[in-house]
């Protein structure tokens, strides 16, 4: 057998005869940004448009230095760092077509347990123009009902009391800009890259809530002085299987670990202010805007939404895939139903996008067969995403008088999910919820008490109070305890409206 290529610097020029490998200069490379939150989608979105950018225009201020906040994240660093920081992206179209790129954007990596002073250092460095963000949804730290951030975290606590050595991002923000503050130097932009609507000013809102506790003139300076442009980005990222690592041994013969997988549809649109200068994304297909509100909110209560949709529904239903549920008539039917009748009609118009088209672009790439995007990978961590994704989309058609059969069942099928976290089939599933303990207790009453599952306040807020939503919900958790076969509801659903 052939030797396996190493996935290093010095293996390049090998490299680059199988696939687009980094053009520029890697060693002359300066971190411009410095971004927290290294996993597949920041690899396979900002680090691509950046390697992109720097191949195209030699952008060599603009290389990435990767932060991880948490211990999970060393397995990351030493991978990145075995590999000089490089990686290899997959994008795997619908036809079964394959493009592989070596990404040379990251060009180095820190963790902050080892040494949060580092990451304090780094992120205050003049050569820092931007520190961008890929927290998740649940790591603004936001109260998901009133919006406001949450003090009685035991993490936050603690980065008040130690601004030396936070834990979370807001403390490394704050000490980072008080440095910069401090040395008379001009403050970096908070770029936030999650599915957050409005995800710029949130971050400001909250940053402004930590700081305000622990310093109020710092406060007023980054209120002040800081950027954080809202920004809508897209790109379907599946987890990395085992198999990806095979197919880039045995059709390239390169040995990578970790590589990232992806569709080819990519997007990113953001507003145009920034505190310290920013790379020309525009020129590799970023969109710069002046109010992106109406392409955030499209983007999460249709894809993300839809992904939600398919993602529970689809569990409980025995589907393991995307592709699996939305190739599934009956699914794909159910999810177009909902985008029309519930998602649509909330939305903002957006000005040169035919939402008809954007709908059937969306049906199309989950329907890419080559993704094998994971319903469990839909499922994680649903209690941060739906409130943002679809409980938004009830409270706004309750207050406008519009539908909500078909989201409603989502939430009951999603107290079943928690309750039983088994398929039709009796298949366990796998559930990774930072509030899973939570959910399980309060859909465990549900046989009891049929509002059980809505008391969770944070997450659903007051709608236990909503007469028109409490009776839907009931008869449909009703049906679903009786018989927990949801395509049957979905039918019933469809063929009423
Ligand atoms: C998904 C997203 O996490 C989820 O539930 O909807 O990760 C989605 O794949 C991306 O936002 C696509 O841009």
């Amino acid at each position: 057998m052939k030797e396996l290529i190493l996935l290093k610097q010095e293996n390049l020029p090998q490299l680059a005869d199988k696939m687009i490998c980094p053009s520029y200069d890697r060693s002359k490379a300066k971190a411009g940004i410095v971004h927290v939150g290294v996993g597949g989608f920041h690899r396979s979105h900002e680090a691509y448009y950046t390697d992109a950018l720097m191949n195209e225009t030699d952008a060599l201020e603009w290389g990435i230095c990767g932060v991880g906040l948490r211990e999970a994240d060393r397995k990351m660093r030493d991978i990145l760092k075995e590999q000089d920081f490089m990686y290899t992206l997959i994008v795997k179209h619908p036809d079964g077509k394959i493009e592989t790129r070596v990404i040379g954007s990251i060009i180095d990596f820190m963790l902050s347990v080892d040494d949060p002073m580092t990451v304090i250092d780094k992120m205050a460095n003049k050569e820092t123009k931007i520190v961008s963000l890929t927290i998740t949804e649940g790591g603004y730290n936001f109260h998901p009902a009133t919006g406001e951030f949450m003090f009685d975290n035991p993490d936050v606590q603690h980065d008040l009391a130690n601004p030396g050595s936070p834990k979370l991002v807001f403390g490394f923000l704050a000490a980072a800009l008080r440095k910069r503050r401090d040395t008379g130097l001009p403050p970096f932009t908070v770029q936030s890259c999650d599915n957050v609507q409005h995800n710029g000013d949130i971050t400001k809102k909250m940053l402004l809530a930590f700081v305000g506790k622990q310093d109020p003139e710092l406060a007023e300076w980054i209120g002040a002085n800081v950027c954080f442009p809202n920004a809508m980005v897209d790109r379907i990222t599946p987890v990395t299987t085992p198999t990806d690592v095979e197919l880039l041994r045995t059709d390239f013969g390169v040995r990578g670990a970790w590589p990232v997988t992806c569709e080819p549809f990519c997007q990113w649109v953001i507003e145009d202010h920034f505190s310290n200068g920013r790379p020309a994304w525009e020129k590799v297909g970023a969109q710069f805007v002046p109010d992106v509100t109406p392409y955030e909110k499209m983007k999460i209560r249709l894809l993300n939404a839809g992904h939600s949709v398919l993602g529970l529904l689809g569990s409980i239903h025995g589907h393991e895939t995307i592709d699996g549920a939305v190739t599934d008539p009956l699914f794909a039917k159910y999810l177009r139903a909902f985008m029309d009748i519930e998602a649509t009609p909330v939305l903002d118009t957006v000005e040169g996008i035919d939402l008809d088209a954007y709908k059937d672009s969306l049906i199309e790439r989950f329907g890419n067969p080559n993704i094998k995007d994971s319903l469990a990978r839909i499922c994680l961590e649903s209690s941060a995403k739906l409130p943002k994704f679809l409980i938004a989309t009830i409270n706004e058609n309750l207050a406008a008088g519009g539908s909500i059969e078909y989201a409603t069942l989502v939430i009951a099928a999603w107290c079943l999910y928690s309750d039983k976290g088994l398929s039709r089939h009796g298949n366990e599933l796998d559930i990774v919820d930072a509030m899973k303990d939570e959910l399980h207790q309060a859909a465990m009453g549900t046989e009891d008490n049929v509002l059980s599952f809505l008391r969770l306040e944070p997450i659903f807020g007051d709608l236990v109070n909503n007469e028109r939503f409490t009776r839907l919900y009931s008869e449909m958790v009703g049906a679903l305890y009786d018989d927990p076969n949801i395509a049957r509801l979905m039918e019933k659903i469809l063929t009423s409206n």
